[in-house]
């Protein structure tokens, strides 16, 4: 079902866009079976952990334990609550192709599925990371918008030299995001939010570091993709993202032009620290 070799060259797409058909019927019994395993986990340890409007987009889409969900039924769920679809890649797409989707209010999903012998391990993102993880927070009006944003915003930072810096926006947005809500912190981040190991460690353990979301900040702050984040940043309401949706970054990347980088679990004097990191994980 994936397409391309292990180790050569990628495959030329058969579409400009790089989708694919979805190809339902082909998913194995097998297959059906992992995602339930990941399903029936992860929807038994989100309650308490994920925001709300995580829990509620999961609940209002057509999705269940006993299937893969079908992209047409999301699609036609998504649209009319947000005007989003979801449309079938066989995996990463080069940034362009991606960036030209969100600006579209499609999200590429990746149509197939991690084996059984490798449910916590993850190369590149498969149909649980992307449907489970994303498509909840894609009903919520305000990450519709933002998600849409970054797209365009993309784009544009593409021609300005300045991908990595608003890359990591949506890394410590998108991907692995926290939000204060009543008195707590939950998850929104799809990265966080489809991980049976991290969604614990992001939420209840004393090691990783977890600071007010400042747009700046962040731009300057690299990120692991091998393992769990050192730093979380924590936005006040998910209603922030809808002002960073409409933020001017060009003021943003002259500033960046000059000044430092961060490394992921450093601690500035500048931060609102939620919780100060006690780093015993990444120090094993
Ligand atoms: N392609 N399918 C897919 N999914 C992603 O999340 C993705 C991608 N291509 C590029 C990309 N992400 C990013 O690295 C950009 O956000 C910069
Ligand atoms: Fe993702």
């Amino acid at each position: 079902m994936k397409h391309g070799l292990a180790a050569g060259p990628v495959q030329p797409p058969e579409r400009a866009d790089w989708t694919v058909e979805q190809g339902w019927k082909e998913y194995t019994p097998a297959q059906h079976a992992v995602w339930k395993t990941l399903y029936e986990r992860q929807t038994r340890l989100l309650p308490g952990l994920a925001c709300d409007a995580f829990i509620e987009g999961m609940r209002r889409l057509p999705m269940a334990a006993d299937r893969i969900p079908d992209f047409e039924a999301l699609s036609e769920t998504l649209m009319k609550a947000t005007g989003w679809q979801v449309v079938a890649v066989p995996g990463l797409v080069p940034d362009d192709v991606f960036f030209e989707h969100l600006a579209n209010r499609r999200f590429p999903a990746g149509n197939f599925i991690r084996g059984a012998h490798e449910l916590d391990y993850l190369e590149e993102p498969d149909v649980f990371h992307d449907v489970f993880g994303h498509v909840p927070m894609l009903m919520h009006p305000v990450m519709a918008d933002f998600i849409q944003a970054y797209g365009q915003g993309g784009l544009r930072a593409q021609k300005r030299g300045k991908l990595a810096e608003l890359a990591r926006v949506y890394w410590y947005t998108v991907e692995f995001g926290l939000v204060r809500q009543g008195g707590g912190t939950r998850i929104y981040g799809a990265g966080i939010a489809s991980s049976f190991s991290e969604s614990t460690f992001a939420v209840q353990s004393a090691s990783p570091n977890r600071i007010g979301f400042e747009l700046e900040r962040v731009m300057r702050t690299h990120y692991r993709i091998d393992d769990f984040q050192e730093s979380y940043f924590v936005l006040d309401s998910l209603d922030d993202l809808l002002e960073l949706a409409h933020i001017d970054f060009e003021p943003y990347y002259t500033a960046l032009d000059s000044g430092p980088t961060f490394t992921p679990g450093q601690v500035l004097a500048q931060d609102q620290v939620l919780h100060a990191g006690t780093g015993e994980y990444h120090a094993n």
